[in-house]
């Protein structure tokens, strides 16, 4: 169904999408994200492609303005227009395009990544295009999409388990998840080596206890300066980074990337042996999350490099292997029965049927805190998907159904308190109206 102006919902959802505009870039949030996130930028193009499809398109051109030689997406592209003060870590404490020579001199970014939905988005946006121009956005974005996930394959796989290395755990996506508690808790911040710094994101909630705490922070901006200190050469610190963890999300996102982009690649008519490398890569990525598949408590496990530990946590990325689509039957079965129990959406305490962050049951649940608890849009939008590909429809629609009556009822926030509704984090958040828009074309 076409976006409908008259649907009070779609109106805000659009209304928010435009206000977050400057004009060169959508803000994945009005004041708490002032600049171009990289997987939000993605998400946020497929919502504006229900609007105004060219719209959507200068929306991935502008991130893709940041990629770097080296096939990296950055996390963030910074607004040229922003003022340094606007959001911490600014361009300035990256400083990538002074120490790293893949980093583009003309825009200023950060230097980690974040999930590789972009392929993702671009298949969506040439699913919404005639044919003409589907044709036209595949072969604009085949080759950097290419690039970007060889860098993932490559820089972030060194071991060739087909799992995706994170160097940080912003590159996540789930900061602050507990998933990442033990090897965080491992690093020692040199506190007179670690240069002063502002935390700004305080200052745009409601109540500091949903953001990460100070001890968080100063961890965050330690790996970031050890990072910039290595000029970003993952490939060449690997062993030295302090924190080096095999994300099954990320992991299962890029196996889905890599579905997508085997689609972009026949679109744009690109050689076979391109196309070998992608199938590759997919069957690699599989048998990567099948070595994480716990059997025996049927959920997902990251895996813990420096440590050599399994990272043993009840989250919603238990169910990582669903979002890689082409499970076994009883994988399936196992992560049905996950989905629907007290750990994610069966909760008893819940307001809504939707997964938490992290379980209700977990020692580390909070209700309010980012990604320890509170339910988020942004994955409730990439479930629903998810299980569509998985032809599991009644669990997708239901998820849908009740993803937009908790947006409808609480507002378009960040993410949600599991068990009273309440929005948390940043009102009028980009990926929460393009989630909305892209429910109610459905
Ligand atoms: C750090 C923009 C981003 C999302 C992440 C979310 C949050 C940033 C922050 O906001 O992270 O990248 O400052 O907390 O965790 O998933 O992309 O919406």
């Amino acid at each position: 169904m076409p976006y409908d102006p008259t649907n009070p919902l779609a109106a805000r959802a659009a209304e928010i999408l435009r206000d977050n505009d400057t004009g060169a870039l959508v803000k994945a949030a009005p004041s708490l994200y002032p600049h171009q996130w990289s997987w939000d930028a993605a998400l946020v193009s497929i919502g504006l492609g229900h609007i105004d499809l060219d719209r959507a398109i200068a929306e991935l051109r502008h991130l893709f303005r940041g990629q770097w030689r080296n096939g990296l997406i950055p996390h963030i592209q910074y607004d040229a227009n922003a003022t340094a003060a606007a959001y911490f870590p600014d361009a300035e404490r990256w400083a990538s395009r002074y120490v790293s020579p893949d980093a583009p001199q003309d825009v200023a970014t950060s230097g980690i990544v974040q999930p590789p939905v972009h392929a993702f988005a671009v298949r969506q946006l040439i699913g919404l295009a005639s044919l003409e121009q589907g044709t036209e956005i595949a072969r604009e974005f085949f080759r950097p999409l290419m690039n970007w996930h060889r860098y993932l394959h490559s820089a972030r796989d060194p071991e060739n388990s087909g799992l995706i290395t994170i160097v940080h755990p912003w590159e996540s996506g789930m900061d602050n998840s507990p998933r990442w508690d033990s090897a965080m808790a491992r690093i020692e911040v040199p506190k007179d080596d670690l240069p002063p710094y502002t935390r700004r994101d305080l200052a745009h909630v409601s109540d500091p206890s949903q953001r990460p705490t100070n001890e968080d922070y100063d961890r965050y901006i330690w790996i970031l300066e050890v990072l910039k200190r290595s000029r970003y050469r993952v490939d060449v610190g690997y062993d030295q980074l302090p924190f080096r963890v095999k994300d099954v999300f990320f992991t299962a996102l890029l196996v889905a990337g890599n579905e997508s982009l085997m689609h972009i690649a026949s679109i744009a008519g690109a050689d076979l042996e391109d196309m070998d490398i992608i199938e590759e890569w997919i069957a690699l990525g599989r048998r990567g999350l099948t070595a994480r598949w716990d059997d025996a408590t049927g959920r997902c496990l990251d895996y813990d490099v420096v440590s050599d530990t399994e990272i043993d946590v009840d989250t919603i990325a238990s169910i990582s292997p669903i979002f890689a689509g082409q499970v076994s039957r009883g994988v399936r079965q196992a992560i049905i029965d996950r989905w629907q129990s007290s750990a994610l959406t069966g909760h008893p305490d819940l307001r809504w049927k939707l997964p938490p962050s992290t379980s209700l049951d977990a020692p580390q649940f909070n209700t309010t805190r980012y990604w320890r608890g509170p339910v988020w849009p942004v994955i409730n939008w990439l479930t629903w998907h998810a299980w569509q590909r998985n032809g599991e429809f009644a669990l997708a629609d239901e998820l849908r159904e009740q993803a937009l009556a908790q947006i409808a009822a609480s507002g378009f926030y960040e993410y949600m308190n599991p068990v009273t509704g309440e929005g948390m984090g940043s009102d009028a958040q980009s990926w929460t109206a393009a989630a909305v828009l892209d429910w109610l074309a459905e």
